[in-house]
């Protein structure tokens, strides 16, 4: 009796330790085939039964049906075992560390340029002028000719001009706009047309507006860029003179500045499109850049010539033209010292106008 529970004893036992050895569920399901499938060992013991007399059936029955749940009892619990670490595993996996910061959804900025140039339309829009856009890549026409420059004017040469594969309708080629002025052109021309009748009956509707946009010349070094941006202005009417010009330019630099602690000065200067024509100067009593004369404008009394191009009588319109650069305007404004900073993308200097 001891004897046979004895090797009972030992099959639990060693199914035990075959159940604990198994690490995977597959691993176990092969195991309990060794004692509980059709060849295992349990099986084999109770075919063997069978040669058994009657009394010993019962007492070796009972403690083989003993044996066989205490194996299936450690199956059920090492599957459960198994089962356990798994979800353990994949919660360890994953886990959610809930105190770790968010990942934050940083928002873009204007670039410097865009905000001066936003600046500028809002100054000039407060004094009435209308904002006009146009084509960047132009016709000879109104990039030089209705601009009063001479044919061979330097500013028509190669070293000056990008220039395009494709002529227009007068067999000169189209060019990357040098300036914003063809937009001038096209603007005060439009203007002519939409008041034909208002002129035809001597009325002198006046010419307000600026052009700001992207412009082009070979040029490149550390104050110039090949694609740089310009604002021109432009105001005609019967009676609009320097002296307007120079109220106007003042009320825009006192308010782009955001300072009236400034100065303008005006010197004689040179251009095809205007006469007289001259430079315009700032100097700020204040700040960083106090003291010094810095370039910032072109401008004039817009040329009886370029008036006609434009559709318009000399006779009865008279009124003036400016022409600054927006990137020149924007380094003064938030003290950026090197153009190309402008266009080198680098968010680090970017970021700091967020
Ligand atoms: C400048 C300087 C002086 C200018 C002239 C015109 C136009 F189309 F009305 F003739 N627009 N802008 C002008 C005048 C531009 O830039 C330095």
């Amino acid at each position: 009796m001891t004897a046979i529970a004895a090797d009972l004893d030992a099959l639990v036992h060693s199914a035990e330790g075959a159940f604990s050895a198994a690490a995977t569920p597959a691993e176990l399901e092969n195991a309990k085939a060794q004692f509980l499938g059709k060849s295992g060992s349990v099986t084999a013991l109770m075919r063997g039964m069978a040669q058994l007399a009657p009394e010993e059936k019962k007492t070796r029955g009972a403690a083989i049906n003993q044996a066989k749940q205490a194996i299936e009892a450690a199956l059920n619990a090492r599957r459960q075992a198994l089962k356990d670490a798994e979800l353990e595993r994949q919660l360890q996996a994953e886990a959610l560390d809930v105190t770790l910061p968010g990942r934050r959804q940083s928002s873009g900025s204007l670039h410097p340029v865009s905000l001066a140039w936003e600046r500028i339309e809002r100054i000039f829009a407060s004094m009435g002028f209308d904002v006009a856009s146009g084509p960047e890549i132009e016709s000879d026409w109104f990039s030089f000719t209705a601009l009063n420059n001479p044919p061979n004017h330097p500013a028509r040469s190669m070293q000056d001009t990008f220039y395009v594969d494709m002529q227009g309708e007068d067999g000169q080629p189209y060019c990357l706009r040098p300036h914003t002025s063809p937009m001038q052109i096209r603007y005060a021309s439009a203007h002519a047309r939409t008041h034909a009748a208002a002129l035809a009956r001597g009325e002198v509707p006046e010419v307000r507006v600026i052009a700001p946009g992207r412009t082009y010349r070979v040029d490149n070094d550390a104050t110039h860029s090949p694609m740089f941006h310009q604002v021109e202005g432009l105001w005609l009417g019967e009676n609009v003179s320097f002296k307007d010009l120079k109220v106007t330019y003042l009320n825009f630099c006192r308010d782009f500045f955001e300072t009236d602690r400034l100065q303008l000065r005006f010197r004689p200067s040179y251009f095809p499109f205007t006469e007289p024509s001259a430079e315009i100067d700032i100097q700020f009593q204040e700040g960083p850049l106090a003291g010094k004369w810095l370039e910032v404008s072109g401008c004039g009394q817009v040329h009886p010539n370029v008036v006609t191009n434009m559709g318009l009588d000399p006779e009865r319109y008279i009124g003036f033209a400016f022409g600054s650069g927006i990137d020149r305007l924007a380094m003064l404004r938030y003290g950026v010292s090197d153009l190309r900073l402008f266009f080198e993308g680098d968010v680090r200097f970017l970021a700091q106008f967020a």
